[in-house]
């Protein structure tokens, strides 16, 4: 069984869901790994396997992820979770309040480790920030992220995020070394 070690009971589901059409079951161990301070979502990520296998001893992943806004020199990227806390949506949207360029993505990095060590996966989603909070599915920025090519946020539309996020490409590629692709 593949362990996913994670205190965000929404990356568990969306996770498990993709992961399950790919005939990977997993089980949510809920566990609050330090995070290192960096820029580096690969970094972060790799750390928290590291520190969750040294306790769990069993195949496991972690995930870091984060919006980073082209504008804002890519803020709150690896903050992201602190930043949410700190000012919410409607911070991040007084900030972009008289921004023109609302290009944005999400990343995510998954960092798989078992007795062999660690392996990450990495990927993106790109679009743009919304001009108001629009949607209540999902979680933290999704009510304020429009993928390219759509008019919808992830919050408004949940089966477009299951389809397109930055989470289910890099369980894509994580799917497709788990399964020997
Ligand atoms: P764990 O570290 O325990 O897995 P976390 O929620 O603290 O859970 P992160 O440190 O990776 O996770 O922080 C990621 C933050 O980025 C998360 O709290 C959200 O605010 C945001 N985020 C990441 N993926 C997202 C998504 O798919 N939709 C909306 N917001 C997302």
């Amino acid at each position: 069984m593949l362990h996913f070690v994670t205190t965000n009971k929404h990356k568990f589901q969306e996770s498990a869901l993709f992961l399950k059409k790919h005939s990977i079951p997993i089980d949510h161990i809920y566990l609050e790994c330090p995070e290192i301070r960096s820029d580096s979502f690969e970094e972060i990520a790799a750390n928290a396997a590291e520190y969750a296998y040294k306790r769990i001893k069993k195949p496991l992943f972690v995930e870091d992820s984060g919006l980073c806004i082209k504008a804002l020199q890519s803020f709150p990227g690896t903050f992201s979770s602190w930043t949410l806390k700190k000012i919410g949506l409607d911070g991040i949207l007084k900030l972009m309040k008289s921004i023109k360029n609302r290009e944005a993505e999400f990343i995510s990095v998954i960092a798989y480790c078992n007795e062999k060590g660690i392996k990450t996966f990495k990927a993106n989603c790109i679009g743009t920030i919304a001009v108001r909070l629009m949607g209540i599915k999902g979680f933290g920025y999704d009510p304020i992220f429009i993928p390219t090519g759509y008019t919808k946020t992830f919050g408004q539309d949940f089966k477009l995020k299951n389809k397109l996020s930055h989470r289910v490409k890099a369980l894509e590629k994580f799917a497709s070394y788990l399964n020997g692709d």
